[in-house]
């Protein structure tokens, strides 16, 4: 499409643009610097003026598709009740509160002013699975990280320090499944849930591989280099949800501290002023989750504040938050052992698969209560996460969605992190754990819709590296935009519902240069794309390293020629060449 949305307050922090009075133009889907006035004439115009403009939302981790989503689906009937959806001339009916059908998230993600979505583990025997819900999801991009910390073949590799085979290997995984960056959960731990155990430290092995989360962190990260991929290790570091773990946390953060970063993608980039390349060896994923200090539910407390310290003092790390905004949630995982601890907890109805011994995955229903010590402690940490790390281009926005609760809960994440008032207020509301046992409540620090534009667009995007499209304003950036109404000369942090009420439903939320969403109605549905990694390395090499994994297929309850996802599964297929070597 193209499209002039003129006079609206621009924030693109990628191209360090902070609320000037501007015009935006796309052209055939992409922006450009300025129409001819025969395409002005054509072109579709939102008048914008008193309003604020961001490049589309981003969200680099949120469970959209696959199989535990859906398996949270069809768990959860009562989900269905709690939100539905009518079908329309244009749109397809849809249910769920923290499990939404495709349909239903896809619309709801764009209402709220989001183009592109991350799925946040693929296990590789269901990325067809995955591709399948992520094709059927209207209105996103969308890309998946494959789970591959606790691999067979990876771990028999780096144990025996085969590197090279190590790094073919994950080239071939990645165009294999169609997938775009390196997930590692609970480095092998997972392994050891097929016994019914985990590992509690950095430096114990796992049974039969005998191979240690550290080995594998610093394994997966050297990988990762080497073969020059878009993102960092995304990282859901081991121990997650226990009283205590914030120091495992802390010290998995060490590992890759040093580790050179080599980007090595061919990519047009949009035009950004900031250096678009990534500089981070680590995405670590919903701190939140693993920052508790204490050794019992009892005595727990926040230990967010010290890895926030140990982060502002490095430059290699980055997190996403897992906020929590109180009320139901879902929670979803390839942690298998973490769900266990949680249902031995609550006792709540749970489902878990061992996904052919490589991954674990459960899942369980949730409910945060502001009543609750913990869950009230959790709220405050989350936005401990965000606000007690001073530069905001080391952190993300997110609930783990669903884990923390829904996407549909960011309009009150974005509030809470930018009116210390919406805070004072719920702190009063929910139980003192919140405030006694975290460093929140002496936090004054109010983001600027500047620093959220980093937090929501910005940054998720040039971390996943995808600021050459997404998260970005720049000349040849996808004209992916948001439009809220809301005049930041009047912006007023105290008056949050104002601020709750403009965030829920964006003004106008363009894709690809069409008006995709009006005050949360949707309007059309035009085509999206699927992102994936297609990393090359030597023939010689990849042929090696089959010869290993054909061999083990022998095993295997599927045929090697089906293991793979063919194209035609995705949406747009849309390969991003990575020269791996
Ligand atoms: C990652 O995968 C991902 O992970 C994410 O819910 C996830 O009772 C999975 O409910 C959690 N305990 C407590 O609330 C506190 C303890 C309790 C006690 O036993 O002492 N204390 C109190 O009740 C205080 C009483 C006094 C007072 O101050 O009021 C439990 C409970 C819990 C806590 C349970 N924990 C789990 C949290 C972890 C991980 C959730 C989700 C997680 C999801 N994504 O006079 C007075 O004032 C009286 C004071 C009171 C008194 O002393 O009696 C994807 O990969
Ligand atoms: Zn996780
Ligand atoms: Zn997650």
């Amino acid at each position: 499409g193209t499209i002039a949305i003129k006079n609206g307050y621009v924030f693109d922090p990628l191209n360090e643009i902070n609320g000037e009075k501007m015009d935006i133009f796309i052209r055939d889907g992409k922006v450009v610097k300025e129409l001819s006035s025969a395409e002005m004439k054509e072109a579709k115009v939102i008048d914008a003026s008193g309003m604020t403009v961001m490049p589309g939302g981003v969200d680099s981790h949120s469970h959209v598709a696959g199989a535990k989503v859906n398996a949270g689906r069809s768990m959860r009937p009562e989900d269905h009740y709690k939100a539905n959806l009518n079908k329309t001339a244009l749109t397809h009916s849809g249910s769920g509160y923290t499990v939404p059908s495709v349909f239903k998230q896809g619309y709801d993600y764009a209402a709220m002013g989001y183009t592109t979505v991350f799925e946040a583990a693929v296990p590789p025997l269901e990325a067809r699975h995955t591709h399948e819900e992520m094709r059927a999801t209207p209105l996103l991009d969308m890309g998946g990280y494959l789970v591959l910390g606790n691999n067979f073949f990876l771990m028999r590799y780096i144990r025996n320090g085969d590197m090279e085979k190590a790094a073919a290997y994950v080239a071939w995984m990645m165009k294999t499944h169609k997938t775009y960056g390196i997930k590692c959960v609970n480095p092998a731990g997972v392994e050891n849930w097929a016994w019914g155990k985990n590992v509690s430290d950095l430096d114990e092995a796992n049974i039969h591989f005998e191979i240690t989360p550290r080995e594998v962190i610093k394994g997966l990260t050297e990988i990762n280099e080497t073969l020059g991929m878009p993102m960092p290790v995304h990282l859901h570091a081991n121990n997650l949800g226990h009283p205590g773990c914030y120091a495992i946390t802390k010290d998995s953060l060490k590992i890759p501290d040093g580790v050179k970063t080599r980007q090595n993608m061919d990519v047009e980039w949009a035009e950004t002023k900031i250096d678009p390349l990534r500089d981070r060896s680590v995405y670590l994923t919903h701190l939140m989750f693993n920052s508790f200090a204490g050794t019992t539910w009892a005595d727990c407390e926040s230990g967010v504040k010290d890895i926030a310290d140990y982060i502002n003092n490095r430059d290699h790390v980055v997190i996403d938050s897992g906020c929590v905004p109180f009320g139901e949630a879902t929670v979803m995982t390839g942690d298998g052992p973490a769900i266990h601890d949680l249902y031995t907890l609550t006792g709540n109805k749970w489902s878990n698969t061992d996904i052919e011994m490589e991954c674990g995955s459960g899942v369980l229903p949730f409910n945060y209560l502001k009543s609750n010590p913990v869950h009230s402690l959790q709220w405050a940490m989350g936005l401990e996460c965000l606000l007690l790390i001073n530069d905001p281009w080391k952190t993300i926005m997110t609930t783990d969605s669903p884990n923390g609760g829904p996407f549909t809960k960011y309009p009150e994440v974005m509030t809470w992190i930018m009116s210390e008032a919406f805070r004072k207020q719920t702190f009063g509301e929910c139980h003192k754990w919140a405030n006694d046992r975290s460093a929140l409540g002496g936090v004054n620090r109010e983001l600027s819709l500047y620093d959220l534009a980093i937090l929501t667009r910005a940054n998720p995007a040039k971390t996943i590296g995808m600021a050459h499209r997404k998260g970005s304003l720049g000349e040849g950036a996808d004209g992916d935009v948001t439009v809220y109404n809301l005049n930041p000369q009047q912006l007023d942090p105290n008056n949050y519902e104002a601020l709750l009420r403009t965030f829920r439903k964006a003004e106008y939320t363009v894709k690809g240069g069409e008006i995709v969403a009006v005050k949360g109605e949707i309007v059309s549905l035009p085509e999206k794309r699927t992102y994936y990694s297609e990393v090359h390395v030597e023939n010689e090499r990849e042929k090696e390293m089959l010869a290993d994994v054909k061999e083990w297929f022998r095993y295997y309850t599927l045929g090697f020629a089906n293991y793979p996802t063919p194209e035609k599964y995705l949406a747009n297929p849309t390969p991003i060449q990575v020269n791996g070597e």
